[in-house]
C-alpha cells in the first residue's frame, strides 16, 4: 500500500473498488499506531499498576490532605491534571489525522476532549476492590479529597471509573475509545468539521475493527453510554472551576498551570 494518509484512503473507499483485505488493512494499521500512541503516554503500565495496589495512604497522611486549605487542595490536583492532560495531548498527535487539523481545530478538540480521555484513562489506575485511585504515588479513595469541597463530582468520577472497569476493557479498546472520545464533531467551535468527521470515521471504524476481532461488538452500544456520561461529568467539573474561580480567583489566576486555564478557563 503506498497510501499514508490513512484518512483519505478510508473517505475515498466507498468510491474506489478497494478489495475488502486493504480496508482491513488499512483499520489494522491506524489500529495500530492509536494502540502504540496510547501505550508510550499511559504514564504506567497495567502490570506496573497491579504490582502498586498494595500501598495505600496511611490514616495520619489522608488527614494531611484533609487538613489542606480548599485553595491549597485544588491547586494540588489542578497540578496533578494537568500532568495527566500533557500526556493526552501527546497521545492525540500521534492519532493518524490529527496533524492535519487545523491548530484551532486541534485545540478545540483537546479543550472538551482532554479531560474526558483522563478520566478514561483514570479507569486503569483504578482499584476496584476498595474504591481507589492511584493518586501521588499511593491508592487513595474518595475522602482523600474532601478539602476540594466538591464531593458530587468526586462520587460521580469514583462511580464512574468503578463501572467503566466493569467493561474489563483490554489496552487495545481503550486506545480506540480514547481516541474516539478526543475525534468528536460535536464539539463547539470546530471550523472544518468536514475534515473531522473523516478522521472520526476512520477511528470508529478501528474500534470496530478490534470490537469484532475480539468478538465483542455489543460493548459498542455501552461505550457511546460511557460518551454521554463523560460530557455530564466534564460540565460538571467546568461548573466546579467556574465556582472555585469566584471565590479563589488569585489562586486561579495565579497559581493553576497555564495549560489547566488555557483548557479549562
Ligand atoms: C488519571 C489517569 C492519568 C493519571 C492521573 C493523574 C491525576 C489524577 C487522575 C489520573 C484521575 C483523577 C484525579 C487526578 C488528580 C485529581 C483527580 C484523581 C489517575 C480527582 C478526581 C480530583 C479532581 C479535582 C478537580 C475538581 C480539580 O494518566
Amino acid at each position: 500500500l503506498m497510501c499514508t494518509h490513512f484518512t483519505v484512503c478510508l473517505s475515498l473507499y466507498p468510491l474506489l473498488p478497494v478489495p475488502y483485505f486493504s480496508v482491513v488493512s488499512l483499520a489494522h494499521e491506524l489500529c495500530a499506531s492509536i494502540v502504540r500512541s496510547h501505550r508510550e503516554t499511559s504514564q504506567y503500565r497495567v502490570e506496573e499498576l497491579q504490582a502498586l495496589r498494595w500501598k495505600l495512604f496511611s490514616r495520619e497522611e489522608i488527614q494531611t490532605y484533609q487538613n489542606k486549605s480548599v485553595d491549597e487542595m485544588w491547586q494540588h490536583c489542578a497540578i496533578r491534571l494537568t500532568d495527566a492532560v500533557q500526556y493526552v495531548v501527546e497521545f492525540a498527535k500521534h492519532i493518524p489525522g490529527f496533524r492535519m487539523l487545523s491548530q484551532n481545530d486541534q485545540i478545540a478538540l483537546l479543550k472538551t476532549g482532554s479531560m474526558e480521555v483522563v478520566l478514561v484513562r483514570m479507569s486503569r489506575f483504578f482499584n476496584t476492590e476498595n474504591n481507589t485511585v492511584f493518586f501521588d504515588g499511593k491508592f487513595a479513595g474518595a475522602e482523600v479529597f474532601k478539602s476540594l469541597a466538591c464531593g458530587d463530582l468526586i462520587t460521580a468520577v469514583f462511580e464512574f471509573a468503578h463501572n467503566m472497569c466493569a467493561l474489563k476493557l483490554t489496552e487495545h479498546q481503550i486506545a480506540l475509545f480514547s481516541a474516539l472520545v478526543l475525534i468528536n464533531t460535536d464539539r463547539p467551535c470546530l471550523e472544518d468539521r468536514g475534515r473531522v468527521q473523516r478522521v472520526q470515521k476512520s477511528v470508529e471504524l478501528g474500534l470496530t475493527h478490534i470490537l469484532h476481532r475480539d468478538n465483542q461488538e455489543s460493548l459498542m452500544h455501552k461505550l457511546y453510554q460511557k460518551m454521554a456520561e463523560l460530557r455530564s461529568l466534564c460540565s460538571m467539573h467546568m461548573e466546579k472551576l467556574r465556582w472555585f474561580s469566584q471565590r479563589y480567583p488569585l489562586t486561579a489566576h495565579s497559581l493553576f498551570p497555564p495549560l489547566y486555564k488555557e483548557l479549562f478557563a
